[in-house]
């Protein structure tokens, strides 16, 4: 697969050029990798082109059994580029190291690695002609020809939608964190947590507060730019969540690899419905966000030298400990 990657940043794989190589991994390595399709973009529900909404998971499909789950997020945000790279390049190093690295080994045996490359594919391709677009397509708010139509994939979540009375999100459809019209209307938020309930079937109705379920293990990164952060719930209130010393614990932890400055995610600015609530909020799996880098259009050279090398031990880090995290 060959990548010419966004007009002047080849480090940038366009979402088909993703979707090749994804591709190209599951039917070179089919015991390794699968390419699922979990649903519809908006523009492909409407008819209107678009794309599929796609998991890579990763696994070693021979050893069988119950195996704890890293499900990673990337480009919620269409001009977020550096997260689908990072998360394209994990994926490349797991598959690539099989039978040649240890810890890739060992991970691809006995975890398993799911990842939604392009959670918002239609808006990506906005963002791939150079303008600086965030939220999905949807031609239904803010008018079908506006650049600024669309909602806000991170406050479109259902746990805790519109919970701050106006401060985490936006009624304004024209907005850039315009939350929808409803808790959960986009399809790519529909398709979201209906594959992580999927994941974790046994946690559904436990919730964050509740006694650990028999399948403790998991974690849910979400990965944003910028800002150089290690994010953890909440967004939507300044009190410690209930397992607020654990999660910063293991924030801490994904910060000593990545460098980056570990906080409760309200530090940043207050939201509501966003990632971490069908994660953590609605079936407590611990939940993170990583704001990658310091600029939306980051440098090649900047995403080769620091982000990436700087980000993969993290990823590697929450691949191999994802079977202890657990949060009661
Ligand atoms: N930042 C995230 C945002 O959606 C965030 C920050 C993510 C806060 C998840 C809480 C939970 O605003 C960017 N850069 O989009
Ligand atoms: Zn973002």
């Amino acid at each position: 697969v060959s990548i010419s990657g966004i007009p002047g940043y080849s480090c940038y794989a366009t979402v088909e050029e993703t979707f090749a190589v994804a591709a190209d991994m599951a039917s070179s390595k089919p015991n390794l990798a699968q390419w699922l399709d979990i649903g519809d973009s908006w523009e492909k529900g409407a008819g209107v082109g678009g794309h599929d909404l796609r998991v890579l998971k990763l696994t070693n499909r021979s050893k069988t059994g119950t195996k704890p789950k890293l499900f990673i997020n990337s480009a919620i945000h269409a001009r977020e580029y550096t997260t689908a790279a990072l998360t394209l390049d994990f994926a490349r190093q797991l598959v690539d190291g099989y039978g040649v690295d240890a810890d890739a080994t060992w991970i691809l045996d006995h975890h398993e690695v799911h990842i939604l490359l392009m959670t918002n594919p239609d808006g990506r391709k906005k963002a791939e002609t150079g303008l600086s677009w965030r939220k999905n397509a949807n031609q239904n708010y803010c008018g079908a020809g506006s650049n600024s139509r669309g909602a806000d994939l991170n406050r479109n979540f259902t746990f805790g939608w519109n919970s701050t009375n106006g401060q985490g999100s936006s009624g304004s459809q024209c907005n850039d964190t315009y939350r929808g019209p409803s808790a959960g209307s986009e399809p790519e938020i529909k398709a979201l947590e209906s594959y992580v309930r999927s994941l974790w079937p046994d946690r559904r109705g436990s919730g964050k507060n509740d006694a650990a379920p028999s399948d403790t293990s998991g974690i849910h990164l979400d990965v944003h730019s910028y800002s150089e952060l290690v994010l953890w719930p909440w967004g939507d209130t300044s009190q410690a969540a209930p397992n607020g010393t654990a999660l910063q614990t293991l924030g801490r932890k994904f910060a000593f690899f990545n460098n980056y400055r570990p906080q409760q995610s309200i530090g940043l600015y207050p939201t509501d419905g966003t990632s971490d609530g069908i994660s953590y909020g609605e079936l407590g799996v611990p939940s993170y966000t990583f704001e990658l880098g310091t600029e939306f259009f980051q440098s090649c050279s900047t995403y080769n030298n620091t982000i990436k090398p700087n980000n993969l031990p993290a990823l590697l880090y929450a691949a191999k400990v994802v079977r202890t995290p657990y949060i009661t």
